[in-house]
């Protein structure tokens, strides 16, 4: 697998400074009193979702983060200053998994700027000013600083595209998200050529949406043949899907099923979702053979088909309308600097 859409990871948030024992000590001031100052809070672990990331591909280098730990008080009655925070940035659509049997949600960071406080903290520890009494009036005892806190975390990656891209190897799924929206994919006569999944940002009839093409899939995809069915976590969240089928396959009905079979072989309702079926490719034949092949996979899907080539740029506009009724009135909201579409200089920390 190249791309990786989830990876374990350890945190921890920083424990809270110790209180000073401290008095005061002057020249002309007898017994000064206790002046130690708390410790400092300890610094909290913090997730960000941040657009133009697709992938988790970083945490495989840096696994373990930990936020500063607070500074010890002080004389004088200084409060110990606040460790810094750790803000882990992750890609849009991250979840947040516990390492548990279940992998319970924790998390699901589906906004980007959203930031949220997963581990705090420990306070900082009282130093010997606070304990003084009436009937203790030079107290030695101070805190500790309170513990951090720590864990094992999943983060998994469900990208947050509103339609997603299906088909065999070589269907031509790269070269259309590339006609369609600013994506850059790569494109290759050889199967597999996409192998991480990647986003493009379409702009059509004054609306946004963004498209997810995925690596393709093959029969057997989800007992692992070829390279599994896993990244079809990506498009689980799409309200449509776009089923390419290669017009110069050998039975265009065959490669539809194939696809359907595995796509419904995996599961979350991914058979059940809204669907548009595009027959691609169609530059290289005559209008007879479109028809007859447009008739053929219209029988075996129960579905209109649309004919497209995404190379020749033929017939995108409908198969864009199709998908932009499917998906409702309401389209992921993207802004201009959040096309997600190429990769950038990016570090988790
Ligand atoms: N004639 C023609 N060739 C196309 C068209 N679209 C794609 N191709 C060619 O088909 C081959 C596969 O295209 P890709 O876009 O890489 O296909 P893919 O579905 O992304 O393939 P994988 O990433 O391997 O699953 C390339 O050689 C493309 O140039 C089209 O509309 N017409
Ligand atoms: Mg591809």
């Amino acid at each position: 697998m190249h791309f990786l859409d989830q990876a374990k990871i350890f945190i921890r948030s920083g424990s809270g400074g110790p209180g000073a024992v401290s008095f005061r000590r002057e020249k002309y001031i007898e017994y000064g009193g206790p002046n130690g100052g708390n410790g400092g809070k300890g610094g909290d672990i913090i997730f960000e979702a941040v657009p133009g990331l697709n992938t988790l591909i970083d945490f495989r280098y840096s696994q373990h983060f930990r936020a500063e730990r607070g500074k010890p008080g002080e004389g004088g009655d200084r409060t110990g200053a606040g460790g810094e925070d750790l803000i882990i940035k992750v890609p849009v659509g991250t979840q947040v998994l516990a390492d548990d049997e279940e992998r319970s949600l924790l998390l699901d960071l589906t906004q980007a700027g959203q930031r949220v406080v997963f581990l705090r903290g420990g306070d900082g520890g009282r130093g010997n000013a606070s304990y003084k009494s009436s009937t203790n009036r030079a107290p030695r005892q101070h805190g500790p600083g309170w513990p951090g806190e720590e864990l094992y975390v999943w983060l998994r990656l469900k990208l947050l595209a509103d339609a997603g891209l299906v088909g065999l190897p070589n269907a031509g799924k790269s070269t259309f998200i590339n006609a369609v929206t600013n994506a850059q994919a790569k494109v290759g006569a050889y199967a597999f050529t996409t192998t991480r999944p990647q986003l493009g940002v379409v702009r059509h009839r004054e609306r946004e949406f963004v498209i997810a093409d995925i690596p393709g899939l093959i029969e057997g995809a989800a007992e692992g043949a070829g390279i599994g069915d896993r990244f079809l976590g990506h498009i689980e969240r799409c309200r449509v899907l776009l089923h390419l089928v290669d017009a110069n396959d050998t039975d265009v009905a065959t490669s539809y099923r194939i696809i359907r079979e595995e796509l419904a072989a995996y599961g979350a309702g991914l058979d059940e979702k809204p669907f548009v079926v595009g027959l691609n490719k169609i530059d290289t034949l005559d209008d007879e053979l479109i028809a007859a092949l447009k008739a053929e996979l219209e029988q075996a899907s129960g579905a209109h088909v649309l004919p497209l080539s995404g190379a020749a740029q033929i017939g995108l506009e409908p198969v864009l309308d199709q998908l932009l009724e499917a998906i409702g009135p309401e389209s992921r909201s993207v802004s201009a600097d959040d096309e997600g579409e190429d990769v950038v200089e990016w570090s988790p920390i």
